[in-house]
């Protein structure tokens, strides 16, 4: 049976499960307790050399990198979460680049130093924060223009690069990062979040995180 490396706080890990689930297979989730080293073990690091979450293994054929697990994961099952068609394919790798790369990126330096840098009482890199604010100031308003023009992130069909985002945003709320300013990306967030894929991971992204009162 499938497996699925991850961490309920880890956007890239849930992005696999949230694919795993639209495309209906069953799998074994395997939490990979990051604060306590587990992704540093020898084990581990067979799995994936520079010991990061999310990992697969499929039956013997492992991978990680979460864009090219849900590609594997859609292009096996001919999903048309990627679909086949050249141009309509292309669109989907483009937005998944764009969200992973830049929105991911700028998501991820306010995360880190808002959340995780307190938290794990390192110093927090107030340029790096900023950068990622000011990115977010310029890329969100494309997504938000894109779903205004489109249903989804890649035109009428539902895809990858919309699970992507999806995963990409969770952290909004506990990063302190405001989405409603950019009202079509929370009708379009809101949907999809009452979605099968999306709750049967959880109800609320970070619920456990908050409880600690970070
Ligand atoms: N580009 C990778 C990013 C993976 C990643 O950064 N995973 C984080 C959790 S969100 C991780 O494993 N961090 C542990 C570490 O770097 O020590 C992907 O999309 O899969």
């Amino acid at each position: 049976m499938l497996k699925i490396y991850g961490a309920d706080l880890s956007a890239p890990a849930n992005k696999v499960r949230f694919v795993a689930n639209a495309l209906d297979l069953e799998y074994e989730y395997i939490q990979v307790n990051i604060r306590g080293g587990e992704h540093r073990t020898e084990e581990f690091l067979k799995l994936n050399p520079i010991g990061k979450i999310p990992v697969i293994d499929d039956d013997g054929v492992i991978l990680f990198e979460s864009d090219a697990i849900t590609r594997y994961l859609a292009e096996k099952n001919k999903s048309s979460l990627f679909p086949a068609d050249l141009k309509k394919r292309a669109s989907v790798d483009q937005w998944m680049s764009f969200v992973t790369i830049h929105v991911g990126g700028a998501v991820g330096r306010v995360l880190f130093n808002r959340v995780f840098a307190p938290f794990a009482k390192v110093p927090v890199d107030e340029r790096s924060m900023q950068d990622g604010v000011n990115f977010l100031g310029k890329f969100l308003p494309v997504i938000n223009q894109q779903l205004t023009d489109s249903s989804y992130l890649a035109g009428t069909d539902f895809s990858l690069a919309d699970i992507a985002l999806l995963a990409t945003l969770d952290p909004c709320e506990i990063a302190q990062i405001d989405l409603a300013v950019y009202p079509q990306i929370v009708k379009w967030r809101d949907a999809l979040k009452q979605k099968d894929f999306y709750t049967k991971c959880f109800k609320e992204y970070g619920e456990k995180l908050k409880q600690m009162k970070v």
